[in-house]
């Protein structure tokens, strides 16, 4: 397969005018015309006119209205045209309910939807599928569907057909159509400059009452844009429609939002509280991406953190603003050490952005989203709050309508701020997470902080350069006081110190508050220092991550030496715990345990091969530890945090939930599920029902609720989801492969769904000790899965491949088994671009 360098950027040779397409739907035979206007690019004349066209049937082409013979091969076509401006018309023929690949136009239950991002486009018609060429269209829908979108404003309608004109220009990325028989939850948002604006969340008759929380989410990300960006919506109407088939969580496409209905539908009784949040911010996500993405776009798709990177931002910035700051921010780095350090740390390792591939899909990273989003907080850190608003108006003043580069963004904060960010941009180009080594020094008053960073090797890249790396830092005195406030340190060099003068006594330091950049912190300390921390730290970011150095401590004891669970760590989160001034939230968060992967990592870090059959029950036993050390705070917890009332989904109420939902999983370790089996009876909310059902899972008392759920939810293809993976997710490690074995007999198992797939293998790849059983049987299982899916759908099946990712890690054993079924992966005939990249890359 061929690989695009992003060295080897070249404009197109045409500019694009504009576009008109019709629409003449059926399911297996869907006609699609298009007039396009073209003209010669001054700025990236080419000898060749070539179009992307992939799967389409060509039945005719013509340029100027005269009948013309294009070459035409699986990737395109060729044609001569003339040097100056021109007409192409073609019409193709495509099938989308032959479409399992989810890209291009597909059906989903009878409702015929498109995702064009990267590059869907060309598997709709011919056309130059780059985002760097950008035009207004109209579009055309024939058929009998009650209802026909696309984007834009509508302009006329009438029987069995409709129109739309999107006025603003764009890539074709962000084309869509929709069609079906669907209902809307309608509402309006008035703008700032007092435009009206027509709301609808279309969905499947049925779900109508689950779209109230999401227009009002919408609503808020609307408003908020206008208040903290400034930014206010463009068109007249905005669409957002639920889909059941899709391949990853949701689409900004203008003006018609197209989301996986997992993340827009919610309901008190069938959505939980971490539902409703994650709801809430890609709601917030995909509309922010209308300034952030759709005005401004990519010029190449090795730019895509010009557009994900700050949108995930943008996301994480509401999200604190609506909700809680320093939770926020904890579960993201949770996140962010579980998914963007595993990747670049590993084989799949790459910078912010990649400078090859083969196959764009693969690169809808965490490193893209996630470490983007680190690279855009740094740099706001940086630069200070004011100097990044300052910026960011220049940015959409200046670049409005075009498609940019990293370079475009870099340039414009230099110019605001008079900074010079030539060695920040290797904040881009760099991948691997750099190791931050502290030491100290305490001598007349004066207390010094020694840094040294490096960025281990990573895949072709086997040296790497300093970095700008944003350190904030707060002293705390002997009797718990903060004597220095938070002060941000900039370190540019290999190694670095920075003093703190006229202390009275030897402080305590509060090191990388709010996790300032996404390193990896290394210091030696000990646990009186963290239990301190733990206590007095002003900082809510770094009282966690004292409170989870005591628990990673503890458990690396107990895994590495046979110790058992620390009293000491025991006592300190009894202690944090009772507090009731502390948010139950953060208190929730506190009381959870790093992750079995977190361990892993840990000790692999310290070069020791992780056991995960060990690691899962030594998590375990520490588990049975804190619930036999606090049972009367337990049930303290359990019973002060209980909610009265009809559920609502806020912080507030969610993070009471939260708490009590952690002492109940605990409790249950005591009670044989009592006090969860009447939860279960009682709940009025998928919340608790679903932690209740958990909780007894974990003890393996649920057979009856089992039952009694699926005979409740079957119609609910989004609550028989969490049921598929419930099941994987709590069975015991020898037990995890043969229960996903057997759920895919399930009649209601459909291995086309994305979301039902990956309730199980999603399930399945997250469960260490089960995935991992020294059986082999879950990499066997994965990868037999894995070759079934992947003539169907590409995209997932490659992104399901990164389960493998850690195999390294592991003993030669696991190894070996690992690497036999990525090479039997590799080695099936017609494997797709998507999966054969994904398996090479991970073998090396
Ligand atoms: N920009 C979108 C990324 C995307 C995508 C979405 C759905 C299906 C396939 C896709 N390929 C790429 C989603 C986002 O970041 O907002
Ligand atoms: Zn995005």
């Amino acid at each position: 397969h061929d690989t695009v360098y992003l060295a080897d950027y070249a404009p197109f040779g045409w500019t694009v005018e504009e576009v008109h397409l019709t629409f003449r739907l059926s399911p297996d035979a869907t006609r699609v015309t298009s007039r396009i206007r073209f003209a010669p690019n001054p700025e990236g004349r080419q000898d060749r006119f070539f179009l992307h066209g992939e799967q389409l049937k060509l039945i005719e082409a013509k340029i100027d209205g005269a009948p013309v013979s294009p070459e035409v091969t699986p990737r395109g076509l060729t044609c001569d045209v003339p040097d100056a401006p021109f007409t192409w018309e073609a019409e193709v023929e495509i099938a989308p309910a032959q479409n399992f690949a989810l890209e291009g136009l597909y059906m989903s239950n009878g409702m015929y939807c498109t995702q064009c991002e990267a590059e869907g486009f060309r598997k709709i018609t011919y056309y130059p599928d780059r985002p760097d060429v950008m035009s207004t269209f109209t579009v055309r829908i024939e058929g009998d569907e009650k209802v026909k979108l696309a984007n834009g404003n509508p302009v006329d309608s009438g029987a069995g057909f409709a129109e739309w004109h999107d006025p603003w220009p764009k890539p074709a990325y962000l084309f869509a159509l929709v069609a079906g028989d669907l209902v809307n939850h309608p509402d309006s948002f008035t703008t700032r400059s007092g435009k009206q604006v027509e709301l609808n969340i279309w969905v499947r008759p049925g779900d109508e009452d689950k779209c109230a929380f999401g227009m009002e989410a919408l609503k808020k990300s609307m408003k908020w844009d206008e208040e903290v960006y400034g930014r206010e919506y463009d068109l007249d109407i905005f669409n957002i429609v639920a889909v059941d088939d899709f391949n990853m969580g949701a689409m900004e496409n203008k003006g018609l939002n197209i989301f996986n209905s997992s993340c827009v539908l919610a309901s008190p009784e069938t959505s939980t509280d971490a539902n409703f949040e994650r709801i809430e911010a890609i709601i917030a996500h995909e509309y922010f991406h209308n300034w952030t993405g759709n005005r401004i776009t990519c010029r190449d798709w090795f730019q895509l953190c010009l557009k994900e990177g700050l949108t995930v931002f943008r996301d994480a910035q509401f999200t604190a603003d609506m909700r809680s700051e320093p939770v926020k921010r904890i579960g993201d780095v949770i996140d962010l050490r579980a998914r963007q350090f595993r990747e670049d740390n590993g084989p799949l390792a790459h910078p912010v952005r990649p400078e090859s591939f083969q196959e764009i899909n693969n690169f809808y990273t965490a490193t893209v989203y996630e470490k983007g989003a680190e690279v855009i907080g740094m740099l706001k850190r940086l630069v200070g709050d004011d100097e990044y608003y300052k910026a960011l108006d220049l940015y959409f003043a200046r670049h409005d309508g075009q498609a940019c580069t990293i370079e475009d963004w870099l340039a414009v904060f230099e110019e605001a701020t008079g900074r010079d960010l030539s060695q920040f941009k290797r904040w881009y180009s760099q991948a691997g997470t750099p190791r931050l080594h502290v030491t100290e020094t305490w001598e007349d008053g004066t207390f010094t902080l020694h840094f040294r960073q490096e960025t281990p090797a990573t895949p072709g890249q086997p040296e790497k350069q300093p970095q700008v790396l944003p350190i904030e830092v707060g002293l705390i005195g002997p009797n718990g006081d903060e004597v220095v406030e938070t002060t941000l340190l900039e370190m540019t060099e290999a190694e670095q110190s920075f003093a703190f003068t006229g202390l009275g006594a030897r402080p305590v330091p509060s090191i990388l508050r709010g996790f300032s950049a996404p390193v990896i912190l290394q210091r030696e300390t000990d646990n009186a220092e963290r239990a301190f921390l733990m206590a007095h730290d002003t900082d809510p970011y770094n009282r966690w991550e004292a409170g989870r150095g005591l628990a990673k401590q503890a458990l690396m004891r107990m895994i590495a030496g046979g110790a058992a669970p620390d009293e000491a760590y025991l006592g300190a989160l009894h202690t944090l715990l009772s507090d009731e001034t502390l948010d139950p939230a953060f208190r929730a968060l506190a009381m959870a345990l790093p992750s079995e992967d977190d361990l892993a990592q840990t000790l692999h870090e310290s070069s020791m091969t992780p056991d995960p059959q060990r690691i899962w029950e030594k998590r375990e036993e520490m588990r049975d530890a804190m619930a036999r050390w606090m049972p009367d705070l337990l049930e303290k917890l359990f019973h002060a945090h209980q909610v009265p009332g009809t559920y609502q989904p806020d912080a507030g109420p969610a993070a009471s939930r939260a708490l009590a939902n952690a002492a109940l999983s605990l409790l249950t370790r005591l009670d044989g599920g009592e006090k969860a089996r009447a939860q279960y009876a009682s709940a009025d909310n998928m919340t608790q029902q679903l932690a209740a059902l958990s909780c007894l899972l974990s003890i393996d008392a649920a057979k009856g609720e089992l039952a009694a759920f699926y005979d409740h939810w079957q119609a609910d293809r989004l609550v028989i989801d969490k049921w598929f993976s419930l099941q994987v997710a709590y069975a015991k490690p020898a037990e995890t492969a043969a229960t996903a074995a057997a759920l895919v007999e399930h009649p209601d198992f459909d291995m086309k769904n994305p979301n039902r797939f990956r309730a199980v293998f999603g399930a399945l790849s997250m469960s260490p000790a089960g995935f991992h059983h020294a059986s082999g049987a879950g990499y066997e299982l994965l990868a037999d899965w894995l070759l079934k899916l992947d003539p169907l759908n590409p995209q997932t099946t490659a992104r399901m491949c990164a389960a493998f990712q850690t195999w390294r890690r592991f003993d030669a054993d696991r190894q070996a088994m690992m690497k036999t079924q990525l090479e039997r992966i590799g080695a099936q005939q017609d494997l797709s671009r998507d999966t054969s990249e994904m398996v090479s890359r991970i073998l090396g």
